[in-house]
């Protein structure tokens, strides 16, 4: 009888993995990942209060592991079974991100893991993009999109065989997590030969540069990996140094003194040559997909605080969004992770109002880190020039949404529930440690 390997350990494996070889096909990779272990180790020689809160957190432990990926899938097919081979990794796609009216032909999610247990373990996060062939105005260019990518299979037999093997026994044995990952892992390789004329391709590039990256290659091979640094700022001012050039500014928030949500930035696309097929042998060419990017992580916001973010950032003006902790909290804009003081579980507690508590000293409220991603925000700039009007219509629900889930086999998950949850199981926890058992205010 053999143990089943757990699929948070699976998750670790392959994301080292992966790592490696983009270490190996990008070397600049490599560079920032060296950079960003630098500079976290700077920051946290610096701040023992901040590695403090982090240890505490259960932060620390995965820094060093910590990263997310992303790739471009190109049918439903390719969506519902890259969603099986992730559950196998105990990763649940989370969030609908519809990137269309940023100008961006595709829709998406995140697979990543849910439990706080498995998030501390590893986060690791792929945001996966379904291409949009139906945006392809021109008939005849869009459906010969879709018998190109009809014909290839992006995962190998191996790969096939093994999630249904996890599927039918619930999980996989050392052995078989083993070949899953090897055999995973081709998914997301780099193929220097399209599978698509030179003509096809600079066709499908003059429609958008994204639906040439999906469609022409035999496989979704994975365009990032973005390690999580602690000062994106020194990570963005050290980058030259090391032979990197950045993009001019960094996406997202400002620099706080309460970091929000994510802050990111990148190098561009390397030119990369590849090789079209044509009948007199092979003709070269290059393309560009493949980058490096780095990101900040801050506190999730509320609903009502990112409604307050996205406004914001619209106007370029933060100055609505307190940059305080405590000020965070008591406005409902942030969520926050409760825990009993050593001093609260000493004491008798004499009042059960959460603000008081934490105003004595007996509860603390700790940030909980922003786990999703915010990939149209660089869009909301461009929107706020639309005016009100238009801003209105791109947040409506999109009906896209409802195919995406279609095409996936299953409903996203809802970012905020899963947030408000993990508030709502601390502050319970707390109040029974300390003998309080109100119900948790809503
Ligand atoms: C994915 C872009 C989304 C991020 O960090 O927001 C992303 C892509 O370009 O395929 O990775
Ligand atoms: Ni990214």
């Amino acid at each position: 009888m053999s143990a089943f390997v757990h699929s948070d350990e699976i998750r670790s494996r392959f994301s080292a993995a992966l790592s490696a070889m983009y270490r190996a096909e990008v070397p600049q990779y490599g560079e920032l990942l060296s950079l960003v272990a630098d500079i976290n180790a700077r920051v946290l020689e610096a701040d023992p209060a901040g590695a403090n809160r982090l240890a505490n957190s259960g932060e620390l432990s995965r820094l060093s592991e910590e990263r997310h990926g992303a790739i471009r899938v190109g049918t439903a097919d390719e969506l519902a079974m890259i969603g099986r081979a992730f559950a196998v990794m105990g990763m649940t796609p989370v969030s609908y991100y519809n990137l269309a009216p940023a100008g961006v032909p595709v829709h998406s999610t995140a697979f990543r893991p849910v439990d706080p247990g498995a998030l501390a373990r590893n986060p690791f996060r792929v945001f996966c993009s379904l291409l949009r062939l139906e945006l392809i105005e021109d008939a005849a260019l869009r459906e010969e999109a879709a018998q190109t990518l009809a014909r290839r299979d992006i995962f190998t037999a191996g790969a096939r065989e093994l999630i249904a093997t996890a599927e039918t026994n619930g999980g996989l044995n050392a052995d078989q997590a083993d070949r899953f990952v090897a055999e995973l892992l081709e998914t997301f390789r780099w193929h220097a030969e399209a599978t698509v004329s030179a003509d096809t391709y600079a066709r499908l590039v003059a429609a958008h540069r994204l639906i040439a990256d999906v469609v022409s290659f035999k496989g979704p091979h994975i365009n990032h990996l973005t390690p999580r640094t602690l000062d994106i700022d020194a990570a963005q001012a050290a980058m030259p140094e090391r032979g990197i050039t950045p993009k001019e500014t960094i996406e997202g928030p400002p620099a706080r003194a309460c970091p929000i949500l994510l802050r990111q930035t990148s190098f561009k696309a390397l030119e990369e040559a590849i090789a079209f097929p044509s009948g007199e042998g092979a003709v070269a060419g290059v393309h560009t997909a493949r980058f490096g990017e780095i990101e900040q992580r801050g506190c999730a916001l509320t609903p009502t605080g990112r409604a307050l973010y996205d406004e914001a950032l619209a106007k370029k003006d933060f100055s609505a969004l307190p940059d305080d902790w405590e000020a965070l909290r008591r406005g409902g804009l942030a969520w926050f992770r409760y825990r009993p003081t050593l001093k609260g579980l000493a004491e008798r507690a004499e009042t059960d109002d959460l603000d008081a508590l934490i105003a004595q000293g007996a509860v603390m409220a700790e940030p909980i880190t922003y786990e999703d991603f915010l990939p149209v925000s660089a869009a909301g700039i461009f929107q706020s020039n639309l005016g009100a009007e238009a801003r209105a219509a791109a947040y409506a629900v999109d009906p896209a949404k409802a195919e995406f889930e279609q095409a996936l086999g299953r409903p996203v998950l809802d970012e905020m529930a899963l947030y408000q949850a993990e508030q709502d199981a601390s502050l319970t926890e707390t109040l029974t440690a300390l003998g309080l058992s109100r119900s948790v205010p809503a």
